[in-house]
């Protein structure tokens, strides 16, 4: 009698662990895929709006299965630190400037010239068109480790400082101006005649309240964003780059889901660009008028001094290999 007792009671021990184990395969494979994207920027800047919109698509078209974490305000570390941990796959996803990408895949100082775009549409036509798609497949092909999703309006870059008023290229000789960390950056403050000290973007701040530097250089949201207008009142809109963000996965990331979960997620981020092209000419408008009214030197240079601004950058023109030389002439010839 007492056998028959242990032996009922194994087996409905066994029966309850069957059970258990059953349940949590299920939870296993009911639990969502969650992935990580870094941000340089705030919870409210537009490419951090613009990277909630990519993750609300992926989960809403994976019904749940996939989320997409977004880590702003640099919580994972700086661009280019970023970047190398995209290369590693222990970051999913970040959203960067062209910029520091382009110390690694330097292809890409096509798209980030002086002066190269004619304008906000003339950049959106090269971007959304042939030519921006060849260069986010491109990525993919580099073996670079990085896969190019889309692209995020960043408007045009512009010098500021905290010594004095800069009205033509002239002005910028001997300033120390803090660029991103890519060589192209280098050479253009270079070629005005300044002093390019490169160093990652969360570091500017203190180094211009301290002297370190005089000056930076960005788009009026980043201007404001960041307080840099606090403390470099001289703003030029010189205009010298339009430098379109972007955004890429891990491409070992990439490799673990399946080629249609990868398809999702490569369409949700082509389809985030609207929207945040939205949230970027409303910010970029309110970001240049909080600084107009809090009493800014802001100077619009003549024609003629912006013209001395594009002399100067021609030996970066010069320089540049044959196949950046080809993208450019077809970048020009987009109407
Ligand atoms: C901003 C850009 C950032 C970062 C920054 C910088 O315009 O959105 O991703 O690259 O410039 O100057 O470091």
């Amino acid at each position: 009698m007492k056998k028959i007792g242990l032996f009922c009671m194994v087996l409905l021990l066994a029966g309850s662990l069957i059970g258990v184990l059953a349940a949590g395969r299920e939870a296993v494979a009911d639990a969502p895929i969650v992935l990580r994207l870094a941000e340089t920027h705030s919870q409210d800047y537009p490419t951090t709006q613009g990277n909630y919109e990519f993750a609300r698509l992926v989960e809403e078209r994976t019904n749940g299965r996939i989320k997409i974490e977004v880590y702003h305000s640099s919580q994972l570390g700086e661009e280019r630190a970023v970047l190398e941990q995209v290369q590693f796959g222990a970051i999913d996803f970040t959203r960067v400037s062209i910029s520091p990408l382009s110390a690694f895949v330097p292809e890409f100082d096509a798209l980030q010239m002086p002066f190269l775009y004619r304008s906000g549409e003339h950049m959106w036509q090269v971007l959304e068109g042939e030519i921006g798609r060849e260069f986010l497949a491109s990525l993919e092909e580099s073996e670079s480790g990085f896969i190019g999703l889309c692209f995020y309006d960043a408007g045009a870059r512009n010098l500021y400082n905290s010594r004095r008023e800069i009205k033509t290229v002239e002005d910028v000789r001997g300033l120390k101006i803090r660029v991103q960390e890519a060589p192209l950056m280098m050479r253009l403050i270079e070629l005005m005649g300044g002093v390019p000290t490169p160093m990652p973007f969360g570091d500017v701040y203190s180094a211009l309240q301290t002297g370190v530097i005089d000056g930076a250089e960005n788009n009026w949201p980043s201007y404001y964003s960041t307080s840099h207008y606090e403390v470099a009142k001289y703003f030029t809109q010189n205009g010298h780059t339009m430098v379109p963000e972007i955004t890429v996965a891990s491409s070992i990331s990439m490799a673990k889901l399946s080629e249609d979960d990868q398809e999702i997620i490569r369409q949700a981020a082509w389809d985030s660009m609207d929207f945040q092209k939205e949230k970027w000419a409303d910010f970029e408008a309110e970001a240049e008028q909080i600084i107009r009214d809090a009493g800014n030197i802001i100077t619009m240079p003549t024609p003629e001094a912006i013209a001395g601004f594009q002399k100067a950058m021609e030996p970066l023109y010069a320089a540049q290999p044959a196949y950046v030389q080809d993208v450019i002439a077809r970048i020009q010839a987009v109407k």
